[in-house]
C-alpha cells in the first residue's frame, strides 16, 4: 500500500463517526483532504446530511466548497462536535506536532473548540517523542521584526541544539512563507527531543512576537493509524 492509500484509509475510517447533523472542523494537509472528499461524497450519495463544516484553512476551505459542504466559521459555531485532522507526528501520549502543512493556527483554534478530534495519520507519523525526528516543529510570528524573535527562539532551545529557520515560500526568490493569517513561520530544528512539552509550550507562547505553535498536546480524543498491518485506533 503506498503512503497515501494508507492516508486515505484513515481518512476514510474518521470519517465513520460522521452523523448527519454535526458541525465539523475539517483539517489541511493531504491526509485531511481524503476525509473531506470522502463527507462530500457522503453528502452527494444522501447518506449524510445537515452537515456544517467549519474550515482550517483557505485551501480547505475552497476544496469542502468544490465537493459542496456548508461551511460556517467559529464565530458562528463556537462549539464543533468532531474535528478530523492529519499531523505530522504523534507520540503515546497522543500528543502531536502539526503545522508543516503552515496552518497550525486556525487548525488549533478550531480544535481546540471541539468535543471530539480525531487525527488521522499514517504510522509513519508516529515516533517515541516529539521533535526528535530532526523535522520541523513550526511556530508562527509576527512578521514585525521576525529575526529577533527567530533568535529568541533558538536561544530558548540552544542547549537541544535548536536552530530556527524561516519558513520560505516555495518562490525562488525565497520570499517568506505567508501564513492564511498575513504572518510568518520560523521553523526549529531539534538535535534532541523536546524533553518537557508543556514546559517548551509555555516558554514559547511567553515570546511577544509568537501567535502560536505545533505542539497540540492534550488535544486529540482519537488517533486513526493506518499501516501495512491495518488500522489502529488509539483512544485518550
Ligand atoms: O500542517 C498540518 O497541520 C497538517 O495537518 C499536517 O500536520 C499533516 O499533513 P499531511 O496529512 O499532509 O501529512
Amino acid at each position: 500500500l503506498t503512503q497515501d492509500e494508507l492516508k486515505k484509509i484513515a481518512a476514510y475510517k474518521a470519517v465513520e463517526y460522521v452523523e448527519s447533523g454535526m458541525v465539523l472542523g475539517l483539517g489541511t494537509g493531504s491526509t485531511a483532504k481524503h476525509a473531506v472528499d470522502r463527507i462530500g461524497d457522503l453528502l452527494r450519495q444522501g447518506k449524510l446530511h445537515n452537515i456544517v463544516g467549519i474550515p482550517t484553512s483557505r485551501k480547505t476551505h475552497e476544496q469542502a466548497v468544490s465537493v459542496g459542504i456548508p461551511l460556517a466559521d467559529l464565530d458562528s459555531h463556537p462549539v464543533i462536535d468532531l474535528a478530523i485532522d492529519g499531523a505530522d507526528e504523534v507520540d503515546p501520549h497522543l500528543n502531536l506536532v502539526k503545522g508543516r502543512g503552515g496552518s497550525l493556527l486556525r487548525e488549533k483554534m478550531v480544535e481546540g473548540a471541539c468535543r471530539k478530534f480525531v487525527v488521522i495519520v499514517d504510522e509513519s507519523k508516529l515516533v517515541k517523542h516529539l521533535g526528535g525526528s530532526g523535522l520541523a516543529m513550526p511556530v508562527e510570528i509576527v512578521p514585525f521584526c521576525w529575526k529577533f524573535t527567530a533568535r529568541r527562539l533558538q536561544n530558548l532551545f540552544e542547549d537541544s541544539g535548536c536552530v530556527a529557520k524561516l519558513r520560505t515560500s516555495s518562490g525562488a526568490n525565497g520570499e517568506p512563507y505567508v501564513t492564511d493569517n498575513g504572518n510568518y513561520i520560523v521553523d526549529l530544528y531539534f538535535k534532541e527531543d523536546i524533553g518537557d512539552l508543556k514546559a517548551a509550550s509555555d516558554v514559547i507562547l511567553q515570546l511577544a512576537g509568537v501567535v502560536e505553535h505545533g505542539m497540540f498536546l492534550d488535544m486529540a480524543t482519537t488517533v486513526i493509524v493506518a499501516g501495512e498491518m491495518g488500522i489502529t485506533v488509539k483512544n485518550k
